[in-house]
């Protein structure tokens, strides 16, 4: 019997998907969305708890609150918990959790007869922990930068610049801002680690996949970085325990669960990972080449990459892969669905109607291009709401529909560039991945296979099948190969004319980027 459960502690739910390694088939998946159980409780809404001047955190305790009910629940739907042979997860990634000296003994002695959350609330030196939608240490990012010698020395030590969302600078805020609780504050994790942490009932460190997006990890070593952690306030390397491999385990189940649950005392815990490196494994994405892109409400370009190259304008993302092995590159574009829904609206379209506007006209669009940044955009950063129009007729509907979508698919060439990737195939996913008409113009864009790819929960199945690898010593390749199929008949080729016509218009766009682009973002 071949089980596996991979957990994603996620922004808005945590989730649980079963898998059987033998048949390759998800026999269950459950969902616990915090609003719908927890919102009155912990005080949150969305998932989160806005607490002014861009600080947006969450409830640790709310997290495992919801872990019991999720095993409740898959207990219920008659699920056999027992033969589960091993656990992995995926946490959103960059959030931190403050623990005081009491939490390892407290995982060690949880009785089955009270909940975690019963248990649990006295171990937290900080209620609430930062998540990555927090956007308020400006500051503490330019101090760090500047504490090892600049952006430039940041990215070569840890493969990215410093982001407000990141670990280190979210660590140095609470440092500054109250610095009793943080030397109150014995062990720091991550949300990963911290779910780790009480399923295996002790204290488990931070995986590489996560500890990449903190900015205090050496990404070449995969361990801390003595200097970034000094650049980011006092005592922090006996605050956190030291960088754990991601493919091995890190000992059995707790009791509490066996005892509550009936998981089986031998169950494994592998350690958790963050939600993009899990997805990463959850698509497939486990050789340098393959490529994976989801339009949903922002779009997401992703990438395996065989060693860490970096961002230099700090347009994107490196992480450790949690195969020990390989990296992963990301660039999230923020105007996704957001900028194809305004041109939709503006035109007073629905989808039948934008599909049949891309199906009139023709690949170039005749010269007409747009710069659609309907919002305030991450990548290029522009920030404030900049559409321009060159060539283009602001009337004319269908000429609109076709700028928007190739001004995004020639963006997604272009600031993928930095990845140093030949990219071979793209691996589409995402609401919008459901119009071919959209997935023809990256097609032709990036000259190469484009497949639709069926699957909502890719960081969950993703962890599961890291769990698969790591219990039953199998090559990745033949782990996720059954379940990282594109649907079946639903490749497009590129059009060699069309590739042709985009090959010419790239340098195009990008000079009306660069022109623009610079002037937006005072
Ligand atoms: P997220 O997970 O980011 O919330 P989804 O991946 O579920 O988003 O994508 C939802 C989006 O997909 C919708 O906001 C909508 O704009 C887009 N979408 C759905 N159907 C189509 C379609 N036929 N053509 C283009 N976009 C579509
Ligand atoms: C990635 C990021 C988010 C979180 C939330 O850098 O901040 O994708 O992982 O899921």
């Amino acid at each position: 019997m071949g089980k596996y459960l991979g957990l994603d502690s996620s922004t808005q739910s945590l989730t649980g998907i079963v898998i059987d390694a033998d048949d390759g088939a998800i026999s269950a998946e459950v969902s616990i969305n915090f609003d719908a159980h927890f919102a009155e409780q912990y005080g949150v809404e969305n998932g989160v708890i806005e607490l002014g001047d861009g600080a947006v955190h969450s409830a640790p305790l709310m997290w495992a609150d919801a872990l019991d009910l999720l095993f409740k629940t898959l207990q219920a739907q008659g699920v056999e918990l027992g033969q589960i042979r091993s656990i992995a997860g995926s946490g959103q990634q960059h959030g931190t959790v403050y623990l005081h000296a009491s939490a390892g003994p407290t995982l060690a002695e949880l009785t089955p007869r009270r909940s975690l959350a019963e248990q649990l609330e006295p171990v937290f030196s900080r209620a609430t922990a930062p998540i990555w939608m927090d956007t308020s240490t400006g500051q503490q990012c330019a101090q760090i930068e500047a504490s090892v010698g600049g952006r430039e020395a940041l990215l070569a030590l840890t493969g990215n610049a410093a982001f407000e969302r990141f670990s280190g600078p979210q660590i140095r805020k609470f440092y500054q801002d109250e610095p009793e609780a943080y030397a109150r504050t014995h062990y720091i994790g991550l949300v990963s680690s911290f779910m780790a942490s009480v399923l295996a009932g002790k204290l488990v460190g931070v995986d590489s996949g996560d500890a990449s997006g903190t900015n205090l990890m050496d990404i070449r070593s995969r361990q801390w970085s003595a200097e970034a952690l000094r650049a980011t306030a006092p005592e922090l390397v006996e605050k956190l325990l030291p960088v754990v491999p991601s493919c091995t385990p890190v000992g059995a189940v707790s009791p509490y669960f066996s005892a509550r649950y009936g998981l089986a005392a031998d169950c494994t815990v592998l350690p958790f990972s963050g939600d993009n490196p899990c997805s990463a494994i959850g698509l497939g994405l486990i050789e340098p080449g393959r490529v994976a892109l989801s339009l949903g409400t922002s779009d997401t370009l992703f990438a395996c990459m065989d060693e860490p190259r970096v961002s230099r304008t700090g347009e994107g993302c490196v992480f450790a892969l949690p195969d020990d092995r390989n990296y992963m590159a990301l660039v999230c574009f923020l105007n996704g669905s957001l900028a194809r829904e305004a041109v939709r609206d503006e035109y007073g379209l629905d989808w039948a109607g934008f599909t049949a506007a891309l199906q009139a006209t023709k690949p170039g669009n005749g010269g007409a291009l747009m710069l659609p940044y309907f919002d305030p955009e991450i990548v290029p950063k522009v920030s404030r709401p900049t559409v321009i129009r060159h060539q283009l007729d602001r009337t004319d509907a269908q000429a609109n529909v076709r700028a928007v979508i190739e001004a995004q698919a020639l963006s997604s060439k272009i600031h993928a560039r930095w990845m140093g990737i030949d990219i071979s195939s793209l691996y589409v996913t995402g609401g919008a991945s459901a119009n071919r008409d959209i997935l023809r113009v990256y097609a032709d864009v990036h000259n190469c296979p484009v497949h639709q790819f069926e699957t909502t929960n890719s960081a969950a199945l993703g962890a599961a099948l890291r769990a698969a690898q790591a219990d039953r010593g199998s090559s990745w390749q033949s782990t996720v190969e059954a379940f990282t199929q594109p649907v079946a008949g639903s490749t497009l080729l590129p059009n060699p004319s069309a590739v042709a016509t985009y090959a010419r218009l790239i340098d195009e766009y990008e000079a009306l980027e660069q022109n623009h682009v610079g002037s937006a973002q005072s």
